[in-house]
C-alpha cells in the first residue's frame, strides 16, 4: 500500500560520502582560489584511485563518454570498432562521435556480457578495435578479449563504466587492454557529481591523454596535439574523495541489499534473479532481474507499472537496446544489426533501487509489491511508460 508523502524509491540514487569532508574540502579550495585545471585536489584524487586500482596513471575526465571519445582518439582508431550491442548508448555514441562505426555485438544471455565466440565473425577489413565493457560491474573476459585482439592486431580498451572496485581473479579491474575508462556519474555507486577517470600502465598513452583533456597543451603556451576540454574541476574531486573515504560502507550496503532482494526474489516464477559470479569482487552496484512473462503471467513493462504506481522508480536499461536506437537502428545508417539476446534482454530486464539512499525495508516493500503484482492474474492494460519522478 503506497501513503501520500511515502518515499519515493529510485534506481540511481546517489550515495553521499563524507558530507563533511567535502564541505572542508571545498572550502580549502576556495581559500586557495584554484577551482580547475589539474588542482590539487584532482592530482590527490588520481593517486588514491592509482594506488587502490594498482595502475600507472590514473586521468581524470569530466566524464566517462568523453574519456571514451578521448581514449578512441590516442589510440589511433578509425574504420569499425566492435562493441556489444548490450550497453548503455554512451559506449557506442563515443565512437561514433569520433567518426568510428560501432559494429555491434550479440550478448550471451546468462551473463548479458559480450559473447566472445561471436566477435571474430564481425571482424571486417575495417576493424581497427575492440571496446569490451564490463557490464554490471563483471569483468567481459578481458583475457579472451586480449587474445582476439592480439590475434587480430587491433587496438582493445574498456568501457569500464560500472566497474570501480571490481576485479578479476585477485586482480582490480583498471589494468586491462590498452586502457580503461571509468565513470563516476552521480548514479554510480562511486561518485564525482559528473566525473570519470582513464586509467592505463602505458605512461606514452597517458601522457598523450593528459595533454588531449587540455586542448592539447604540453607547457604554457605549447599546443603539441589536438586536444579537447576533458578536465576534472576541484569541486568534482572534492566529492570523489569524499565518497572515497566511504567507499567500503557503500559497498557492503549494496551487498545487504542484493543479498535481502535476492533471497526474496529468486524463488518467484518467472523472476529470473541475476547472481554476481561470487569468486569475483564487484559491487553490487545494480541489482538486475529478468522477467519471463509466460511463467511470470505479466510481462516486464507492466511490473514496471505496477511498481512506478508505488513510487518504486524501477528501470528497464537498456531498452530498446542501442541498436535499435538512432542514429544505429535508422535507414540512413545502413545495416541492420541483428540481435536477437540482446532484444531478449532489453524486453526482460529490469534494474531495482539499491545504495544508501534506502534501507533494508525500502528493499522489503520493492519485494512486496512485486509479489503483489505476480500475484495478480490479470494485469491491467498497459499505460504510457514514464520515468518521470
Ligand atoms: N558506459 C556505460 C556502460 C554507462 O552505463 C555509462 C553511463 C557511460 C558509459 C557514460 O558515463 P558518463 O558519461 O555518464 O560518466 C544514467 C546516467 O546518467 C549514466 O551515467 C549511466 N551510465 C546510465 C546507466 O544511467 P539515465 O539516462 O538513466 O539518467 P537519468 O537522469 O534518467 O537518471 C537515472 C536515475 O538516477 C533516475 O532514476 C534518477 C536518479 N538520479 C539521477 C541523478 C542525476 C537521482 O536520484 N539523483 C541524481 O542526481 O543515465
Amino acid at each position: 500500500m503506497f501513503f501520500i508523502g511515502e518515499k519515493k524509491l529510485v534506481v540511481g540514487c546517489p550515495n553521499l560520502g563524507d558530507v563533511e569532508l567535502f564541505r572542508e574540502l571545498v572550502s580549502e579550495a576556495f581559500e586557495r582560489r584554484w577551482f580547475t585545471n589539474n588542482g590539487e585536489l584532482v592530482q590527490r584524487l588520481e593517486a588514491i584511485i592509482s594506488n587502490y586500482l594498482g595502475v600507472s596513471h590514473c586521468i581524470l575526465v569530466s566524464n566517462a563518454t568523453i574519456g571514451l571519445q578521448i581514449a578512441a582518439h590516442e589510440l589511433g582508431l578509425s574504420g569499425e570498432v566492435i562493441v556489444p550491442a548490450y550497453t548503455f548508448v554512451a559506449t557506442p555514441h563515443s565512437l561514433l562521435w569520433q567518426g568510428i562505426k560501432p559494429r555491434f555485438v550479440d550478448v550471451d544471455p546468462a551473463t548479458h556480457l559480450i559473447d566472445v565466440n561471436l566477435i571474430e565473425q564481425a571482424i571486417t577489413s575495417k576493424t581497427t578495435g575492440i571496446l569490451g565493457v564490463h557490464l554490471w560491474g563483471q569483468p567481459c573476459h578481458p583475457e579472451a578479449l586480449q587474445a582476439i585482439a592480439d590475434r587480430h592486431n587491433l587496438k582493445l580498451f574498456f568501457d569500464s563504466a560500472h566497474a570501480f572496485a571490481c576485479g578479476n581473479d585477485g586482480t582490480k579491474l583498471g589494468s586491462y587492454g590498452e586502457c580503461e575508462v571509468f565513470s563516476f556519474h552521480a548514479t554510480k555507486f562511486f561518485n564525482t557529481f559528473e566525473g570519470g577517470a582513464i586509467t592505463t600502465n602505458d605512461d606514452e598513452l597517458a601522457l598523450r591523454i593528459r595533454r588531449a583533456i587540455n586542448f592539447g597543451f604540453s607547457g604554457l603556451d605549447n599546443v603539441t596535439q589536438l586536444g579537447t576540454n576533458g578536465k576534472m574541476s576541484e569541486i568534482h574531486a572534492a566529492m570523489g574523495i569524499a565518497c572515497f573515504k566511504t567507499i567500503g560502507e557503500i559497498i557492503e550496503v549494496n551487498h545487504q541489499h542484493y543479498l535481502h532482494y535476492r533471497k526474496r526474489l529468486s524463488g518467484l516464477s518467472g523472476i529470473r534473479f541475476f547472481n554476481y559470479d561470487k569468486t569475483k569482487d564487484t559491487n553490487y552496484q545494480y541489482v538486475v532481474i529478468e522477467i519471463d512473462s509466460k511463467l511470470a503471467r505479466i510481462t516486464r513493462d507492466h511490473l514496471m507499472e505496477h511498481l512506478h504506481n508505488k513510487h518504486i522508480y524501477a528501470r528497464r536499461y537498456f531498452y530498446p537496446g542501442c541498436h535499435r536506437m538512432a542514429p544505429y537502428g535508422t535507414e540512413a545508417y545502413g545495416d541492420k544489426a541483428i540481435m536477437p539476446q540482446t532484444d531478449l534482454l532489453c524486453e526482460r530486464t529490469m534494474l531495482l533501487p539499491t545504495g544508501t539512499g534506502i534501507t533494508e525495508a525500502d528493499v522489503g516493500r520493492v519485494c512486496d509489491e512485486i509479489e503483489i503484482a505476480l500475484c495478480n492474474p490479470a494485469p491491467p492494460p498497459l499505460v504510457h511508460l514514464t520515468t518521470q519522478i
